[in-house]
């Protein structure tokens, strides 16, 4: 039903809205073109639902409610200055795009109209559009030219964002129309009638031939990239994956996407395309759009791809097409599909089941396929005893081998109700623990650094109070953009243990000179020049304790990692608070 609102001034109306539809939170960084709703959401909302959450720079605003809409599944909203918020913004906008995050990005202008301008300022910070700026990756940009018309811009907005494939949108709030004192009430509608259309489920006869193909098929491989945006789809995975006895591979490490597949089931074979891909004759892919990772091997000096299956017939189930974007290049390489079934992946997983355990009730290969399980089997086994092997190994390396920081943290946090926020330790978190993809959240989605914490925080903010421990593998370059995230967990109280993979370099592109160095036969040790972060090493534990955390650091061998990392355990568990332990890994 419809209400009408006591509120007196235009950005008293966004609050209601903001309000009405559970917007929880809203992270901010303030500046004067929503001085208005500043106001409001302090002195009308009383700072209640919606609560303020004090970032100190836009993109941490952007990735904090970033990393909230992953773990808490709905929207949080991030409010962001005119002009130079927005810029500031971008890069974080641009990862949730990627992600497919629902982020509601509120913003604002100095007056359109220009007679109610301040000089300069309210000038040189107005732009017609502001929302061009973010157009090229948003579901959505909008800007309501009178009061009246923004809980229709709102509450499209609202329902845009989270409709499948879900992803930011910016509304933009008109300084003037904030201030605007209201002549009449305002109706609010009722803001249930405003919710997301549901998911597009598949065409029943496509998921009967992707079945036929399946049972019928010599060597099915299933891979998944984002499958884990819905959690609920792990299950019927898994479950497919046995009675076909296909391999599953994840590719959410390598990619960014949100991981699906367990680490420690039998059919896991993430990581080892390459023993996998090139034999199958069917390849279902899952909510995959970087099919040349999945399918080829890149040379790093010479960038040439060599596809490592050219003839397997591709089944491949996604909503990529629906969210098509003409200028970065985010739909990735063209590969012939030879089944492409649009609708929500998770969603036509449990027909795609039915489908074949319906045709595998007489199956002519069941012996085959039991041989085909158990070999896949004893190779995830080896695996994972290679794993363990290797990071007991390398548990005397000083500084630490990652494998061996991910094992020594896993033994503290094993008994835990834990959630990984961000990071997998170069997928070590993911060979050595217990890998339930449904306690992870994946990575940036557009590659853009400086989102590591600030998702965290997000991640921290959203299971604040449920007895869940939220851990941040953090990578020291990606700190670096948005260090002062501290303050907003310090400030906060947010209850995150970050844990540094610090190994003082940008270790990536470390790498990418080491090559080109090599392929152009150039001295190898200057690939460190320009690249590695020490000369001093930023002490990223004083940096944190500046900022009100608890930190300890730098800490390089193995044997002290436990204690610090139970010291910081105790601060995140019992008082509430964040905590850091700096370790210093190898380059
Ligand atoms: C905003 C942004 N700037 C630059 C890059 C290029 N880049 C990709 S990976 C990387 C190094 C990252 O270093 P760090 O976060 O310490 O992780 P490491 O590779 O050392 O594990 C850089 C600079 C990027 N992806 N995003």
């Amino acid at each position: 039903m419809a209400t009408t609102t006591p509120a007196r001034y235009g950005s008293d109306l966004v609050v209601d809205l903001l309000r009405a539809v559970g917007i929880e939170h809203v992270a901010l960084n303030p500046g004067a073109t929503y001085r208005g709703l500043h106001d409001s959401l302090v002195n009308y909302g009383g700072n209640r639902a919606p609560e303020l959450i004090l970032t100190t720079h836009e993109e941490i605003a952007v990735a904090l409610a970033h990393g909230y809409a992953k773990a808490k599944g709905r929207p949080m909203a991030a409010i962001v200055h005119d002009i130079v918020g927005l810029q500031h913004a971008s890069m974080a906008i641009f990862n949730a795009f990627c992600d497919r995050a629902p982020v509601f990005v509120l913003g604002a202008t100095g007056p359109m109209d220009a007679t109610r301008r301040r000089p300069w300022i309210d000038w040189i910070h107005t732009a017609l559009v502001q929302g061009t700026q973010v157009r090229d990756y948003v579901k959505l940009d909008d800007q309501p030219a009178s009061v009246a018309a923004i809980p229709e811009g709102f509450l499209r907005a609202w329902r845009v964002a989270q409709t499948e494939p879900q992803g930011p949108v910016y509304l933009c709030l008109d300084a003037a129309l904030q201030e605007q004192p209201l002549e009449r009430p305002v109706p609010l509608p009722d803001v249930a009638r405003f919710g997301p259309a549901t998911p597009p489920h598949p065409d029943p006869r496509a998921i009967d031939e992707a079945a036929r193909r399946l049972v019928e098929a010599r060597f099915p491989v299933i891979l998944a990239e984002s499958l884990g945006r819905r959690p609920q789809a792990t299950g019927p995975l898994c479950r497919l994956a046995e009675r076909l006895a296909a391999p599953l591979v994840d590719l959410a490490s390598e990619s960014q996407g949100r991981p699906s597949v367990p680490g420690h089931h039998p059919l896991d074979m993430s990581g080892a395309r390459h023993e996998v891909v090139g034999d199958a004759d069917v390849v279902l892919a899952l909510d995959v759009t970087s099919f040349l990772s999945a399918l080829g091997e890149t040379d790093r000096s010479t960038r040439e791809v060599r596809l490592l299956n050219e003839g397997a017939h591709v089944i491949a189930i996604s909503l990529d097409d629906y969210a098509l974007r003409s200028w970065a290049h985010t739909f990735q390489s063209l590969i012939p599909v030879d089944l492409p079934i649009a609708a929500d992946a998770a969603l036509a997983l449990p027909a795609l089941l039915a489908a074949v355990e319906d045709r595998l009730t007489r199956d002519p290969h069941a012996a085959e396929r039991r041989a085909r399980g158990e070999r896949i089997a004893a190779r995830h086994a080896t695996r994972r005893e290679e794993w363990r092997a290797t990071a007991h190994l390398e548990r005397s390396l000083r500084p630490l081998a990652t494998s061996a920081l991910a094992a020594e943290i896993w033994e503290v946090i094993k008994n835990e109700d834990w959630v990984l926020a961000n990071g997998t330790a170069k997928g070590w978190a993911r060979r050595l623990w217990d890998w339930q993809p449904e306690r992870s959240y994946g990575g940036s989605g557009g590659a853009g650094l400086g989102y590591g914490l600030p998702a965290a925080l997000g991640v921290a903010l959203a299971h604040r109070g449920s007895g869940k421990l939220c851990v941040n593998l953090q990578a020291d370059g990606d700190l670096l953009y948005v260090v002062s995230g501290f303050y907003t967990a310090a400030h906060h109280r947010l209850p995150l243990l970050t844990v540094m993979c610090n190994n003082r370099t940008y270790g990536n592109d470390e790498e990418h000179q080491d090559t080109v160095a090599k392929a152009r036969g150039r001295p190898v040790e200057n690939k460190v020049i320009g690249i590695r972060i020490d000369d001093p090493a930023p002490d990223f534990a004083r940096i944190a304790q500046g900022f009100g955390v608890h930190a300890e650091g730098p800490i390089d061998t193995a044997d002290a990692v436990g204690p610090a990392l139970r010291r910081a355990l105790k601060v995140v568990k019992e008082e509430g608070r964040p905590a850091l332990v700096d370790v210093i890994t190898r380059p």
